[in-house]
């Protein structure tokens, strides 16, 4: 069975990070350990959430796995939430990645805007980061924050999405997946360039009426179990928002559900199951 690792927050309530990766991944038929980087009382779309930081722990996990010879067959980062943990986690990758994959989600912001306790200057160490990776996956703000350029908001051709992707590749990441992109106003999808192959892939579904919190973790979960099964990118991101729209299109038809809480992906998860990898 394949294993993979995914490093990122466990926020105690309102659905993202890994309490979607876990179930997620696993529902793929992929081993999940995890390396949790903090633990919140709640994402931070909530006001307030009590914040416990786990980057002094994360030496000491990894220590024990070096002692106990644990490997994995992919790493996947997301939320990181102090930027003391960059440092760390690149190196992390160093010690781990052996012949598995990397794949990175840059999760800082969305809407053209940063998250809370997200900093300019953490961009630029995770644009750093990302050049270790072989697949990154940010949405549209984040690809905008990590190549230096204005928000571009939802004015742009596919021209200017296939000049986006492509210059991602050249930060160092061999792929590189845009999310939330649309040239139609009732599809929303997902566009990716493989350097590599010199390609382009994309894939859309219906556009839902409304955005959904954590649907960007569902998408980037979905991707890892693919790739880590062995699929191609070209299937990943058809596997990945095909998901995920069936996770919105689950909730929005779920009488009093709140927007804040994130999509219901358990009632989606039979969906996976016949994904499995070996
Ligand atoms: O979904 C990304 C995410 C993950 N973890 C935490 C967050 C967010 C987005 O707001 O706050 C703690």
């Amino acid at each position: 069975m394949k294993r993979i690792v995914t490093v990122q927050d466990i926020s105690c309530v309102g659905k993202c990070s890994l309490t979607v990766a876990l179930p997620i991944i696993s529902a793929m038929g992929v081993e999940t350990s995890v390396l949790p980087t903090a633990v919140l009382s709640s994402h931070t779309l909530f006001p307030h959430p009590a914040v416990c930081d786990l980057t002094d722990e994360i030496p000491r996990i990894t220590a024990h796995w070096r002692e106990i010879g644990v490997t994995f067959d992919g790493i996947y980062t997301g939320y990181l939430g102090s930027p003391g943990q960059l440092d760390l986690i690149s190196r992390f990758i160093d010690a781990f990645r052996g012949d598995g994959f990397v794949f990175i989600d840059p999760v800082m912001g969305d809407h053209g805007r940063l998250y809370a306790r997200f900093t300019p200057s953490f961009v630029g160490r995770m644009a750093a980061l990302c050049a270790k990776a072989d697949v990154i996956v940010p949405n549209l703000t984040e690809a905008c924050l990590l190549l230096d350029i204005p928000y571009i908001g939802d004015n742009y051709t596919e021209a200017d999405i296939r000049s986006i992707v492509k210059r991602l590749t050249a930060l160092g990441a061999k792929k590189a997946i845009v999310t939330g992109v649309s040239f139609a106003p009732d599809r929303l999808g997902a566009y990716a360039y493989d350097s590599a192959a010199d390609e382009y892939v994309s894939y859309f579904d219906e556009r839902m009426a409304d955005s959904y919190h954590g649907t960007g973790d569902i998408f980037a979960s979905v991707c890892v179990g693919a790739l880590a099964g062995g699929k191609t990118l070209g299937q990943a991101l058809e596997a990945a928002v095909t998901f995920t729209c069936a996770c919105i299109r689950l909730t929005a038809a779920s009488p009093g559900h709140d927007k804040a809480f994130g999509v219901h992906f358990e009632q989606a998860l039979p969906l996976l199951m016949g994904n499995t990898a070996q």
